[in-house]
C-alpha cells in the first residue's frame, strides 16, 4: 500500500493557500504547504513595482472568517498599497499559525494522480515526492508572466525590469534615468506616475488604451470600520450574496436606465466626483446603459490630458468599459502633462525591435537605460498548465485543455479527482472580489473533503456533462456582456499569442456562483462522479 504523506497539499500562499492551510487544520487534516516565493502573498508577493496597490477597497479584498483579524488589523487608507497588503497576509498567516506548514522558495514541478491508490504525488524543486489525498492548487489567476513577445528582449544592454516580480531587495534605482514602459494594463497605469517622479524621461509604449477611473483612495470612513468589526460573520454571509463578492457600502442605488436624461447626467457626475463610477450602477453592463457610461468617462479622461494628440491616444475608442479591465488612478492620466513624459502610441510606430542601446519603433530609435515591463500574465488557466499535472491514466492537463480550460464550478476537473483549483477559470474569479472568492472557494472545496468522509467516499471527481454545462453558462453569461466576446484580453486569452481564445471568467454573479456550490453539497453532489478504488488511506503515523 502506498504510504500517504499527509492528507492535504496546499500549492500557493497567497489569500486562498493561507486560508486552505488553517482550513485543513481546523478539519483536523494534516497539511502541507508550498510556495515559490520566499514569503507569503502570491500575487501581493510578487508584484512589489513602485505604486502597486489594490484598486477595490482593502477592507473588502479581505478575509473575513477569522474575526479577531477583523478587529485586530487597521487598515492605512481605502485602496492600500503592496507592502501593507502583504504585511496583512503575513499578519494573518502568523495569526492563524500556518507559515510553519509552508515551505517556501520551493516550486511544484508537477502533480501526478495513481488510479491504483487514488493518491496525488507532488514533486518539488527541492527533490520531495509527497504523497496526499487531497491537492489544493491556490496558485491564483495572475501569477504566471506572460513572456513579452518581442523581438531582440535578451540584447537590450541596459537593465530590465517586470512588473510582475518587481526585485524586493531594493536595489531598483530609476533616478535620472531614461525608462521606457510597456504596457498600460493596471500595472503600467499604477507603476508611470511613480517612475515618472524620478526618471529623466520615461516613454510609455502603448498598444492599447485602457479606461481610467478616480479611485477609492483616501482614509477610512470610521463608520464602515464599525460596520465590518461589530458582526464579521455578518459581513461575510451578507458578501456572499452580492453579485461581485464586495460589500455595497460604495454601490450606488441607481438603474442607469431608469433615469432620464438629466438624471442620467447628474447621477454620472455624482458617481465620478464621488470616485465610484466603477459601481455606481446595477445595469452599467446593458449595452445602452454602457455605451452611454463609456462615453462619459472618455470624455472625463480626455479633457485631464492638455495635449490633444495625447489626449486623443489616451483615451479608449475601440472597447466598451469594462470589455477589458478598466484601470483606476489619480495621476495616471496627469502624469503625461509633465514635460518629460511621451506616449509612443504602437498602432501606429509599432515596436520593430528591441537593441543594446534601447527599443526601435518603425519611426525612430529611441535610447534608454531600463525597460519596465508591464506586460501582463498568461492570466487564468496559465498558472495551472504552467505545473505539469497529469490525472488518470497518466492523461496531462495541458492535453485536456489544448482548446482552452474545461472544468465544473472553478474548481474541478474531470479525470483529475480530489484535484481542486480555487481562483482558476470558470468561477466569478478576477471579475469578483478575489478574497471574497477564496473564502467561498476554499470552504466549498473542505465541505467536499467533509461530505466524502462522511459519506465514506474516498474521491470524486465532476461528469463531464457538468463540464459541457458550466462551459455553456459561462459563454452564455459572457455574450451578455458588451464587449466580453470582441475586445482582446486576457480575460479571453487574447493577450498571449497562440492561446486558445475562450471566455474563462464566470459573470453570472458571485450569489449565483455560490448558490450553485450550496446546491451540489445539499443534494449530494449530483454533478460528479464518486470513483470506485481503494478506501481512504491513514496518513503514516496517524491512526
Ligand atoms: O497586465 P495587462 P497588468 N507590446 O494584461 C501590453 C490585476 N492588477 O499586469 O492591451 C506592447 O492588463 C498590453 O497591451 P494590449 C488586474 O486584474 C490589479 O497591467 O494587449 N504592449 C497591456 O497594455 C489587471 O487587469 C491591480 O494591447 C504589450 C499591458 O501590456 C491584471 O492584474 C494592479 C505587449 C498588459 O496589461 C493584469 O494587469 C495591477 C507587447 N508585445 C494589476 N504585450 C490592482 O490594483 C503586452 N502588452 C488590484
Amino acid at each position: 500500500m502506498t504510504k500517504v504523506d499527509c492528507d492535504v497539499v496546499v500549492v500557493g500562499a497567497g489569500f486562498a493557500g493561507i486560508y486552505a492551510l488553517w482550513k485543513a487544520e481546523q478539519r483536523g487534516l494534516s497539511v502541507r504547504g508550498f510556495e515559490r516565493g520566499s514569503d507569503v502573498g502570491g500575487t501581493w508577493y510578487w508584484n512589489a513595482y513602485p505604486g502597486a496597490r489594490c484598486d477595490v477597497a482593502s477592507y473588502n479584498y479581505a478575509y473575513f472568517f477569522n474575526s479577531d483579524v477583523v478587529r485586530e488589523w487597521n487598515w492605512s487608507d481605502v485602496c492600500s498599497r503592496q507592502p501593507e497588503i502583504q504585511q496583512y497576509l503575513r499578519f494573518v498567516a502568523e495569526r492563524c499559525d500556518v507559515t510553519r506548514l509552508i515551505t517556501f522558495d520551493t516550486k511544484v514541478m508537477s502533480a501526478s494522480y495513481a488510479k491504483e491508490s487514488g493518491l496525488w504525488t507532488v514533486r518539488t524543486s527541492g527533490n520531495e515526492a509527497v504523497v496526499c489525498r487531497y491537492l489544493v492548487l491556490a496558485v491564483g489567476a495572475l501569477s504566471e508572466p506572460k513572456t513579452p513577445d518581442i523581438e531582440g528582449v535578451g540584447s537590450f544592454g541596459g537593465d530590465a525590469y517586470f512588473t510582475s516580480s518587481w526585485p524586493r531587495d531594493g536595489d531598483v534605482d530609476l533616478a535620472g534615468k531614461r525608462v521606457g514602459v510597456i504596457g498600460t494594463g493596471s500595472s503600467g497605469v499604477q507603476c508611470i506616475p511613480e517612475i515618472a517622479d524620478v526618471a529623466s524621461d520615461v516613454f510609455v509604449f502603448q498598444r492599447t488604451a485602457n479606461f481610467v477611473t478616480p479611485t477609492l483612495s483616501g482614509p477610512m470612513d470610521p463608520g464602515i470600520v464599525r460596520t465590518l468589526r461589530d458582526d464579521p460573520g455578518a459581513v461575510r454571509s451578507e458578501l456572499r450574496k452580492t453579485y461581485g463578492g464586495n460589500q455595497p457600502l460604495y454601490i450606488g442605488p441607481d438603474r442607469f436606465l431608469d433615469l432620464d436624461e438629466a438624471g442620467r447626467e447628474q447621477a454620472l457626475w455624482r458617481a465620478w466626483e464621488n470616485r465610484e463610477v466603477a459601481l455606481a450602477f446595477w445595469d452599467a453592463h446593458l449595452p445602452e446603459a454602457n455605451a452611454a457610461i463609456s462615453e462619459f468617462i472618455r470624455q472625463r479622461m480626455h479633457e485631464q490630458v492638455t495635449d490633444p494628440w495625447t489626449a486623443d491616444h489616451l483615451v479608449p475608442w475601440d472597447h466598451p468599459y469594462g470589455g477589458k479591465r478598466p484601470c483606476m488612478s489619480d495621476v495616471y492620466l496627469q502624469t503625461f502633462n509633465r514635460p518629460h513624459v511621451r506616449l509612443i502610441s504602437l498602432p501606429e510606430t509599432p515596436i520593430e525591435r528591441i537593441v543594446p542601446e534601447g527599443i526601435v519603433t518603425s519611426a525612430e530609435t529611441i535610447p534608454l537605460d531600463v525597460i519596465v515591463y508591464a506586460t501582463g500574465f498568461d492570466a487564468i488557466s496559465g498558472p495551472v498548465r504552467a505545473l505539469n499535472i497529469s490525472g488518470i491514466d497518466g492523461v496531462s492537463m495541458n492535453d485536456v485543455w489544448a482548446d482552452g480550460p474545461v472544468n465544473y464550478l472553478g474548481t474541478m476537473v474531470h479525470g483529475f479527482p480530489n484535484l481542486f483549483l480555487p481562483s482558476s477559470a470558470m468561477s466569478p474569479s478576477v471579475l469578483s472580489n478575489m478574497a471574497t472568492l477564496a473564502e467561498q472557494q476554499v470552504d466549498f472545496i473542505f465541505d467536499t473533503m467533509q461530505w466524502l468522509d462522511e459519506h465514506d467516499q474516498a474521491r470524486l471527481h465532476p461528469s463531464s456533462d457538468s463540464q459541457e454545462f458550466w462551459r455553456g453558462e459561462t459563454l452564455r453569461y459572457a455574450q451578455r456582456v458588451p464587449g466580453a466576446l470582441t475586445t482582446d484580453s486576457w480575460y479571453n486569452g487574447a493577450n498571449v499569442p497562440g492561446k486558445p481564445r475562450q471566455y474563462m471568467v464566470y459573470r453570472g454573479g458571485f450569489n449565483r456562483y455560490h448558490d450553485v456550490c450550496c446546491g451540489e453539497l445539499e443534494n449530494g453532489f449530483p454533478g460528479y462522479d464518486l470513483l470506485p478504488g481503494p478506501a481512504r488511506q491513514a496518513v503514516a503515523g496517524q491512526g
